[in-house]
């Protein structure tokens, strides 16, 4: 970045005059346990949070989304016997909690700049037999060399117990290092966890959807999130009605779009997307 355009970047941090930055409920974390989080993904390339979500909050999850299970991916990395759903917001507010755990935030809050961007919101119900998933990292689409910073970062929560077995995501530790090298499948380790527990991951870390060798699916939700100067997965601000974006927490709303990248990308007609939600 140059000198001149970081300095306006930098600006008085945020130009807009009516609706000025909102603050991220990572803040509400312990700032001793945001920064042992931090410091494990910035290590291995990922931490696991334990127990996050209760009983009741995942049997909600399991009870919406249940009625979109009805059709298997369409491609190889989808997974043809994978079942996704998108556009999650506009359809539940039972993974709401998902897009916007403090805890999650508050590492986020540390890793990517002020209003970085929810980039992609997905179910992902591996069934039986489903072959494991391609190694992959999430934000390899940005086209910029490597080894480099983490454009993005993933959560990929648990809603059935994840095990070796099931399709429990498999990541590759301490990849988010590595330059141009390609992983090997021996190399994959699953992240075993409890449902109601997530992974965190940098979008420079080796990863993939596990093979299901069992009789049961395998339920995930998993939310993305990106720096607030790229595009994003889902094109949510095309997407999300207003009637969603009202009804959702503030975090989520910045995290849809609905807020600034200073000093003046993501404006709406010269003016803050939030003036979008006045009119009627
Ligand atoms: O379902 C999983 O465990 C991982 C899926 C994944 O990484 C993807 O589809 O991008």
């Amino acid at each position: 970045m140059s000198t001149q355009v970081s300095s306006l970047v930098d600006l008085a941090g945020d130009l807009a005059g009516t609706y000025r930055r909102t603050a991220s409920s990572g803040a509400t974390v312990d700032p001793a346990i945001a920064d042992a989080d931090l410091a494990a993904v910035q290590r291995d390339g990922y931490v696991i949070l334990p127990d996050l979500l209760t009983s009741t909050e995942l049997d909600e999850v399991r009870e919406a989304i249940a009625p979109y299970l009805d059709r298997r991916g369409r491609n190889n990395f989808e997974g043809h016997t994978t079942q996704r759903v998108y556009s999650v917001l506009n359809k539940t507010s039972s993974c709401d909690r998902i897009a916007d755990h403090p805890r999650v935030l508050a590492i986020l809050d540390r890793l990517l700049m002020p209003n970085y961007l929810l980039s992609m919101l997905q179910a992902i119900n591996i069934l039986p037999g489903e072959q494991r998933q391609m190694l992959h990292c999430d934000d390899s689409f940005y086209p910029l060399p490597r080894p480099r910073a983490a454009l993005s970062a993933a959560t990929i929560w648990a809603i059935d117990d994840f095990t070796a077995d099931n399709g429990a995501t498999d990541i590759i530790p301490g990849s988010h290092l590595w330059g141009h090298e390609m992983p090997a499948d021996l190399d994959r380790k699953p992240v075993v966890m409890s449902a109601g527990s997530c992974v965190f991951f940098l979008g420079t870390l080796w990863h993939g959807g596990g093979a299901n060798r069992t009789q049961g699916s395998r339920l995930a939700l998993t939310a993305q999130y990106c720096e607030p100067w790229l595009r994003t997965q889902e094109a949510f601000a095309l997407s999300m009605t207003k009637e969603t974006v009202r009804r959702v927490s503030e975090d989520i709303r910045r995290m849809l779009g609905y807020s600034i990248h200073p000093p003046f990308v993501g404006q709406v007609d010269g003016m803050h997307p939030k003036r979008l939600l006045e009119d009627d």
